[in-house]
């Protein structure tokens, strides 16, 4: 890939690491940018005109100038970069069952397990509003579901989707490996222990910080 990769970020956030570690793996150098989220500075009219309106990070950035496109969700830039690698399967079902993991993440994982630590972690408790503190427990049930079913699920598979790593334990690997963070266990989780174990020993893996 020879186009210039540019990664809008906030180093504290798992789904600009999903693109970070990705790049790690293929071995794609990878420029950053760094923006902090708690002083709303993916929210002021140029963030919002050039590189996201939706007002969020991760957005990765392929090419200069005038030439720049950008591209949101972390996901969508994790298949940018892994489009025709070893990290998304060729066999067609594989490959719908990698995204079938990739959406669960964005829709039962992400949202209950990456939340909760931005709010307990970054915001503080104290600080939630009465509507935040309502959704704590209900956040709560639906990440230790989520991380019961991917403990069921690793109990018979090496990986989420076939026997190597693909983009589908990319996606899940960093809000699954703070989810101490967020209040949940993983004590009693020995599958997803194992699994956590396989992605840091990957060839490339780079950590978090
Ligand atoms: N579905 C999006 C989620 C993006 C997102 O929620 N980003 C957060 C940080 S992890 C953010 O930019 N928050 C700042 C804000 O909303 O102002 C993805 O996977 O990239």
């Amino acid at each position: 890939m020879a186009e210039a990769l540019t990664l809008h970020e906030d180093p504290r956030s798992g789904n600009c690491y999903k693109i970070r570690l990705t790049a790690a793996l293929l071995g794609l150098p990878l420029a950053t940018r760094s923006y902090d989220i708690m002083k709303g500075e993916t929210r002021t009219p140029e963030f919002l005109a050039t590189v996201n309106a939706n007002g969020r990070i991760p957005v990765l950035q392929v090419g200069h100038g005038a030439e720049a496109r950008f591209l949101p969700e972390s996901n969508a830039a994790c298949w940018y970069l892994a489009h025709g690698s070893a990290l998304v399967p060729t066999d067609r079902f594989a490959q719908a069952d990698m995204l079938r993991w990739m959406f669960f993440e964005q829709y039962s994982h992400e949202p209950n397990i990456a939340t909760l630590r931005f709010w307990l972690r970054f915001v503080g408790e104290a600080r939630l509003s009465a509507e935040q503190r309502a959704q704590i427990m209900p956040k709560r049930m639906a990440g230790a579901a989520a991380l019961e079913l991917m403990d069921r699920h690793l109990a018979d598979h090496a990986f989420f989707c076939g026997k190597a790593a693909s983009l589908a334990d990319i996606a899940l690997y960093p809000y699954t490996h703070l989810a101490e963070e967020g209040g949940f266990g993983l004590g009693q989780h020995a599958h997803i222990g194992r699994w956590i174990a396989a992605i840091e020993a990957l060839p490339g893996f780079v950590p978090m910080d």
